[in-house]
């Protein structure tokens, strides 16, 4: 059989042969056809998501539109540069679709394109992150971000006491500031004093397990002070600042980087917003000083820091972000904060210690140091009755590995269309799991000691299994975007 020529035609067989009987490469295949293997380990994932009630803060169900364009022919295309200005050809396509994502993506967070401009390319927030740096940064430069163990993320600067973890602390100098462990709130008086003293060029917004809103006025006064960008990292709360639901930190900073698979729903990729235009009069000269960052920004993504843009997820992120844009998107976001509100009540009720004692956004973080048990134990029983969450720093940790909180998210089981009162039912569910860790936990010593008796008591399988039978039924009775279930 001929290969076929035109291919908007699927061949009626995946698989062709030459004359001689020899089978040819079509690329016709379905996965199932082609890699059983791979095809059935997918299934499994789809399986896992749907039984599951996914709880981990960052992670969502992005819709089946955006999935399609992810898993288009645009992986195909090598494009770098920008649109217009590609060192390849036949970028003709994939210059429209940057163009689109860039445009929803200052729709989205309602910016004036004079003011803003966006770069849409960063392969993911990590990324985004290091190349807003670089932009504006030389080596060895100063930055502030809140601390790891406190609810930053590593790319704010994050190194341990003995080692520098992070390339934003091998490659420029990083000073943490802290929550006030008393407050579980952000210590911006602190923030101050070190940052008079640290004298940064750049301080960083942004939080990865932080259930409060962030202070931008008063950060950008310290920025101001010492003639200091302020970088928000919104990659956490984009969905929520999109739909308008929390503050949003574009009155404020000067980059903002974002990724936008979390509370955005869309696929993996990440973002850099930069202003554009006035930025102050000189009072000598009395003539506009005009940022210029838009340069710098896109020099460090491509060629700085990036190859060439991953078409297929930039397209990806365009499809999500028009979703973004809907009033059917901001009815998600005032949802994940009511459920988010939910869990906070359901915990407390039950006996719970939340750090800050609540929650404002999308997560809540649960210090499980007064129950008696850590993070790693109850991270591990949760994820045998089929409820995934992290472990989590609180303030005042000390192990990274058998840390005291449990961070909970509401984002994706509100894709799933849960509401208040199902999250009332999943924090009975995720109490009932901790009674069973805390049970073992006083059975045994070290942590692996506790995952072995987990799996061999026979008591405690059988306390496991019938748990996760009922938190699976109750998992698969919503549905689930995205993808159809087996
Ligand atoms: N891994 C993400 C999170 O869980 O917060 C941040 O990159």
């Amino acid at each position: 059989m001929p290969l076929r020529s035109c291919c908007h035609v699927r061949s009626q067989h995946s698989q062709a042969w030459t004359q001689a009987g020899n089978q040819v490469w079509t690329g016709q295949e379905s996965l199932a056809e082609g890699d059983p293997e791979m095809w059935d380990l997918v299934q499994k994932e789809k399986d896992r998501q749907c039984r599951g009630l996914e709880m981990i803060a960052s992670e969502n169900f992005c819709s089946r539109a955006a999935l399609e364009a992810l898993g288009s022919c645009l992986n195909n295309k090598y494009s770098e540069g920008y649109p217009g200005k590609r060192y390849y050809g036949g970028a003709e396509v994939v210059d429209k679709i940057e163009l689109l994502c860039q445009q929803r993506a200052l729709d989205a967070f309602d910016l004036n394109p004079e003011k803003w401009g966006v770069n849409v390319q960063p392969y993911s927030g990590s990324p985004a992150n290091f190349a807003a740096y670089t932009a504006v940064l030389q080596p060895h430069d100063r930055i502030m971000g809140l601390d790891l163990p406190d609810g930053g993320h590593l790319t704010h600067g994050y190194m341990s006491d003995v080692k520098r973890i992070s390339a934003t602390s091998i490659y420029f100098e990083s000073m943490p500031y802290k929550l006030n462990p008393a407050t579980g709130l952000i210590d911006y008086d602190q923030l101050e004093m070190t940052a008079r003293l640290f004298r940064p060029k750049l301080i960083i917004a942004g939080t990865s397990a932080y259930a409060r809103l962030i202070d931008y006025a008063r950060m950008r006064k310290v920025c101001d002070e010492m003639k200091a960008y302020l970088l928000a990292d919104m990659a956490h709360i984009s969905g929520l600042v999109a739909a308008g639901v929390i503050p949003s930190p574009f009155e404020h900073a000067d980059i903002v980087t974002s990724t936008t698979h979390k509370t955005l729903r869309g696929a993996r990729s990440g973002l850099i917003f930069y202003r554009k235009g006035v930025k102050s009069v000189d009072k000598k000269t009395g003539k506009d000083v005009l940022y210029n960052l838009e340069d710098k920004v896109n020099f460090s993504v491509f060629p700085s820091i990036q190859g060439g843009p991953h078409n297929h997820a930039i397209a990806a992120v365009a499809v999500a972000l028009k979703q973004a844009s809907s009033p059917m998107f901001r009815e998600y976001a005032v949802q994940v904060l009511k459920n988010a509100k939910s869990m906070a009540a359901a915990l407390l009720s039950k006996g719970y210690t939340l750090v800050s004692g609540g929650t404002d956004n999308h997560l809540v973080l649960v210090d499980l140091r007064p129950k008696g048990i850590d993070g790693a134990r109850a991270e591990r029983v949760l994820e045998l009755v089929s409820i995934t969450a992290n472990k989590n720093t609180c303030p005042g940790d000390k192990s990274a590995l058998t840390p005291g909180g449990l961070r909970l998210g509401a984002p994706a089981l509100t894709s799933r269309n849960f509401k208040e009162a199902d999250f009332e039912k999943v924090v009975h569910f995720i109490d009932e799991g901790i009674r069973i860790g805390l049970d073992v936990k006083r059975k045994t010593n070290k942590l692996q000691d506790f995952k072995n008796f987990l799996l061999e008591d026979h008591e405690t399988v059988n306390r496991i299994a019938d748990l996760r039978k009922q938190v699976e039924q109750f998992a698969r009775s919503f549905p689930m975007p995205g993808f159809d279930e087996r």
